[in-house]
């Protein structure tokens, strides 16, 4: 979709800048003690899933205002992860939501993933839309279902999306329920909790060993008065009663208001049951907005309870998946600044002094301890971020290449004003 050359030529004109802010951070943290070819390491393989369904403009249930030159195809969807990719090398992975996504030939699919270095995250179920080819209805719920043939439509369908996810080499399904009601009196709670429970047994029996369940809670939205798996706590109980491969994954816009996420993210892990993460920001309540745009203190806190349990936790690893979308930006341009943010945080959160925290938290220093989040907070780390980038191949501004190098119109000159995603 780009020339290298331009790449390249875009990159030279950034160098001698770059280098110099470079330096400059890099002799302060060497001083400080910093291993910053460690750092750079990880900050590399750390790779942000992108979900299939977000490369089209997004939209409220008021209206949608597409760009043009969306992706119509699961192919124009990994080839628009590719771009990503090849701009900020953090976006190696493609996380597939089923039905909108259904690949028809695995082997071509692979291929061309492959092709761009992209590999296959976690699949997507979809129990919250009646499907055409279904014979019975979600209105009032999937895997909660009071009609046992519902259930088992669903159950089957999950199954199904583990079957896809094996074909092209995932490792894990996310399920996230829209199941709930809406007016009091309208579920019996038990009765709904244990018949979800009883289906997501027989959705856990059907995967693979090297395998995860991903279950994702969420407190209010389809449904506004109860939702069957609202919180962390009861996606939890669901996850040790189904045993080992089932995790817990954290949604950053599914708590109410003011919820101490990172708190959440450490017990998780300290009990080894974090499985993945999806990441929006948001000021009201799901609003899906671009990484870091509104509360980005709170995604480095996270990111601190994060780099802390994967260093002194047996939490498996986790998948990443961004989450976002709306109404107003071009959606590439939303994911390179979502995946920068995500970058900035966890480049920040590997610069806490955790051993002066320990001691900071042992003599209850509550000031010291403050300090020295806020030292790490305070850092401006991009240039770090940027030589990550850089030396893997990718843009010195992933945004900046974007526009410079006018991908959007060619995406328009090449699949239509008109091209329209699928899924939305
Ligand atoms: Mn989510």
């Amino acid at each position: 979709m780009f020339d290298p050359k331009k790449l390249k030529a875009f990159n030279e004109e950034r160098i001698s800048e770059h280098q110099r802010k470079y330096n400059f951070l890099a002799e302060g943290l060497t001083r400080k003690g910093f291993d910053l070819d460690r750092m750079i390491d990880q900050m590399r393989a750390f790779q942000i899933a992108i979900p299939s369904w977000a490369l089209g403009t997004g939209g409220t249930r008021f209206g949608r205002f597409p760009q043009g030159g969306e992706p119509s195809s699961l192919q124009d969807k990994i080839k628009d992860v590719g771009i990503l990719h090849a701009l900020n090398q953090s976006s190696g992975a493609i996380s597939l939501h089923i039905p909108w996504d259904i690949p028809k030939d695995y082997n071509a699919i692979k291929q061309l993933a492959n092709g761009l270095n992209i590999k296959f995250d976690a699949v997507n179920s979809n129990t919250f839309q009646d499907q055409p080819e279904f014979h019975h209805s979600y209105k009032f719920g999937s895997l909660c279902h009071i009609d046992k043939g519902v259930r088992k439509e669903a159950i089957r369908h999950n199954k199904e999306v583990i079957d896809h996810g094996i074909q092209l080499g995932s490792k894990a399904l996310t399920v996230w329920l829209a199941d709930g009601s809406s007016f009091a009196g309208q579920h019996n709670f038990r009765g709904a909790f244990q018949r979800t429970l009883e289906s997501l047994e027989e959705i856990y029996d059907h995967l693979p060993s090297d395998w995860k369940l991903l279950i994702e809670y969420k407190p209010y939205e389809p449904n506004f008065y109860s939702m069957v798996i609202p919180d962390w706590g009861t996606s939890h109980l669901m996850a040790s009663q189904l045993g080992e491969q089932a995790t817990t994954l954290v949604d950053l816009g599914h708590h109410l208001p003011n919820t101490n996420i990172e708190q959440i993210v450490a017990v998780l892990m300290h009990l080894n049951k974090l499985g993945g993460f999806h990441f929006n920001d948001s000021k009201y309540g799901d609003d899906d907005l671009t990484v870091g745009a509104v509360k980005p203190y709170q995604l480095f806190l996270i990111f601190c309870e994060l780099v802390q349990g994967m260093q002194e936790t047996s939490n498996p690893e986790l998948s990443w998946m961004i989450d976002a979308s709306h109404n107003l930006k071009d959606p590439m341009e939303d994911l390179l600044q979502s995946v920068e943010s995500i970058k900035i945080a966890y480049a920040r959160a590997l610069l806490v002094d955790y051993n002066g925290l320990k001691v900071a938290q042992e003599q209850n220093d509550v000031a010291a301890a403050q300090s020295i989040l806020q030292e790490a907070f305070r850092t401006d780390v991009r240039p770090l971020v940027n030589e990550c980038i850089y030396s893997a191949g990718g843009a010195l501004d992933p945004l900046g290449a974007y526009r410079h190098l006018d991908i959007r119109n060619q995406l328009i000159a090449n699949r239509g004003q008109d091209s329209k995603s699928t899924g939305l």
